[in-house]
């Protein structure tokens, strides 16, 4: 089935995603941050591994609490909320690494504090204070008539978290080290990043990250009933480029994306799930079973778990 750019991108919802609860200071990464070997000769091609969203998406009535920064940018009130959770993971199957870099040389290019020459690749987040990459993901939920009934534009991060190269053994990652602006009323200086995803690794968003959501009874929006839907993710989807926007990389069909690939025609995964009249306690769905677990800051430490 083919979508058309457009249609989806009428819909979207641009609700930048952003992680939960600040814990202050950012623990360091568990191993050197520019360890290993940079592959720049090629091109990236990402992809949606569509076998980890069928088996992990769970629908949960869980407390948002007040200190969870995704409430604020859901413009929900805390309190408890029907919501469909899902991790996205994302490898990059081409024959070079996206190279990122350090956020903070995007959003502040002359490190004089002030983002007026940004790129515009990034944001500088304001609940949780540190970097989201723009437009890395567009996530749907699709009704049994095709409609697109939810939609969120997220931002994240970019580093290695997982191997995904099934065939032959794991080389080593590259980037791990996601960078934090300054925090000058705090005297914290800024945190140097290095984000990519190298070639045969996926970045994955596990489904307790803030932002890993759809609210299905948000009082803002038209309830989603039980039933039967796709859930749609599409890594660096198509957009048209507003003024100012930056459009780093034009696919054949004329749309901007955020970075460059040498196949845009493989970046959806899907799954169908189902939502039920009553989720129960411990969750309904294939990544039920326990109980629902507090947000989770999405930072380099994110748990794969
Ligand atoms: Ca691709
Ligand atoms: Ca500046």
């Amino acid at each position: 089935m083919r979508f058309t750019p457009l249609a989806a991108l009428v819909s979207v919802l641009a609700v930048a995603t952003c992680t939960p609860v600040e814990r202050g200071a950012v623990a360091p990464p568990s191993g050197p941050a520019f360890a290993h070997v940079q592959d720049l000769d090629g091109t990236p091609d990402m992809i949606v591994d569509a076998k980890t969203l069928a088996t992990s998406w769970v629908v949960y009535d869980q407390e948002l609490k007040e200190s969870f920064c995704s409430i604020e940018e859901a413009n929900l009130a805390p309190g408890k909320y029907r919501l469909l959770r899902f991790t996205v993971v994302t490898p990059n199957i081409g024959d070079a690494d996206i190279y990122i870099g350090d956020p903070n040389r995007h959003w502040d290019p002359n490190g004089d504090g002030d983002g007026s020459d940004s790129d515009g690749l990034f944001e500088n987040n304001a609940c949780h204070r540190h970097y989201h990459f723009r437009n890395y993901a567009l996530y749907q939920l699709i009704d049994s008539t095709g409609k697109i009934t939810k939609a969120r534009k997220n931002g994240f991060c970019m580093i290695d978290v997982k191997p995904y190269n099934e065939d032959a053994p794991p080389k080593s990652w590259v980037y791990r080290a996601c960078g934090r602006p300054a925090r000058p009323e705090l005297g914290l200086p800024e945190v140097p990043g290095n984000q990519g995803i190298s070639v045969g690794y996926a970045d994955e968003y596990y489904k307790w990250l803030g932002g890993q959501y759809f609210v299905l009874n948000d009082p803002n929006a038209p309830l989603i009933p039980p039933g039967q839907y796709t859930l749609r993710i599409w890594v660096n989807p198509p957009f048209t480029a507003k003024k100012n926007e930056p459009c780093p990389a034009v696919d054949p069909q004329g749309f901007c994306h955020m970075f460059k690939e040498s196949n845009y025609d493989n970046n959806i995964g899907e799954a169908v799930i189902n939502i039920p009249d009553h989720p129960g306690k411990k969750g309904y769905g294939p990544g039920g079973g326990t109980d629902p677990v507090d947000e989770i800051v999405d930072d380099e430490d994110r748990p794969d778990k």
